[in-house]
């Protein structure tokens, strides 16, 4: 079996769930960046969609996350993120879908993409979307928060899952719109872990790009969620930070 290859940009929050999966199951894999050919029809031969991220494995080209997640997790050895217990499975499947229906719409599509994207790249940003989203992101915190109130250190309890690799992106980079607005949504425990990233991409010598303008903004975007260093965080803090601090910060209890 060749290894499979990612298609995808960088900083895309889907594209990670599938990086964070790989680089968990320790699954060699190439990364294909298709930033510069977002929509043409180098892209839209392998997404009809227009999205990211594809994976592509021996004869199977394969998009949409779940899809692609769901695969990766059979398809290779090692840990499986997938619960055995049919009702487990079931509540995993369920968070798979909230974070593409209510937490990745709102946090990223709305607030984050107005509120750092918009004008990192010099995009006038619509504060009317922000706070449209924001609401609806204190309903997923909320949940997420009642959820975690088990203590244990994943979604579902004692077991890492596809859910966890599903909504770390999500809440990661919402997290770096961080502004007193919405420092609501704040993770605790999460600056450090930003701090980290920042350090260990400026190291990153291999994702250093000497592009101009939007290009070298979304390369530096880029640079705050390498899934590999996500990763080493999801193994080591995540969990505590996870299960011990709750998504709403100490303002607002
Ligand atoms: N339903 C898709 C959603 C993927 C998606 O929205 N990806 C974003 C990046 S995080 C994208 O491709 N955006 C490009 C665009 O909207 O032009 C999946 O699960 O893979």
């Amino acid at each position: 079996m060749s290894d499979p290859i990612v298609y995808g940009f960088p900083r895309s929050t889907f594209v990670n769930i599938v990086r964070l999966i790989l680089t968990h199951k320790d699954v060699a894999y190439q990364f294909h960046d298709l930033e510069r050919v977002m929509g043409k029809p180098d892209h839209l031969a392998l997404h009809p969609f227009n999205r990211v991220p594809i994976l592509k494995h021996d004869d199977l080209t394969v998009y949409e996350t779940s899809a692609i997640a769901a695969y990766v997790d059979e398809a290779f050895g090692g840990v499986s993120l997938t619960p055995k217990d049919i009702k487990a499975r079931a509540r995993m499947n369920q968070w798979i879908s909230a974070v593409n229906n209510y937490y990745y719409p709102y946090m990223i599509y709305h607030v984050t993409h107005e509120r750092l994207v918009f004008p990192e790249l010099g995009i006038a940003s619509d504060e009317k979307v922000v706070a449209h989203a924001l609401p609806k992101v204190e309903t997923g915190l909320a949940v997420a928060e009642r959820q975690l109130a088990h203590g244990k250190d994943f979604l579902l309890g004692d077991e890492l899952s596809i859910a966890d690799f599903y909504l770390l992106p999500s809440t990661f980079a919402f997290s770096l719109t961080r502004r007193r607005a919405i420092d609501v949504s704040e993770i605790p425990g999460i600056l450090p872990l930003v701090g980290t990233h920042g350090q260990s991409a400026r190291n990153a010598k291999s994702s250093r790009r000497r592009t101009a303008g939007a290009d070298r903004t979304r390369a530096r975007m880029g640079y705050f969620a390498p899934a590999e260093i996500l990763t080493v965080t999801v193994r080591v803090q995540s969990a505590r930070f996870r299960a011990r601090n709750p998504f709403v910060s100490e303002q607002r209890r």
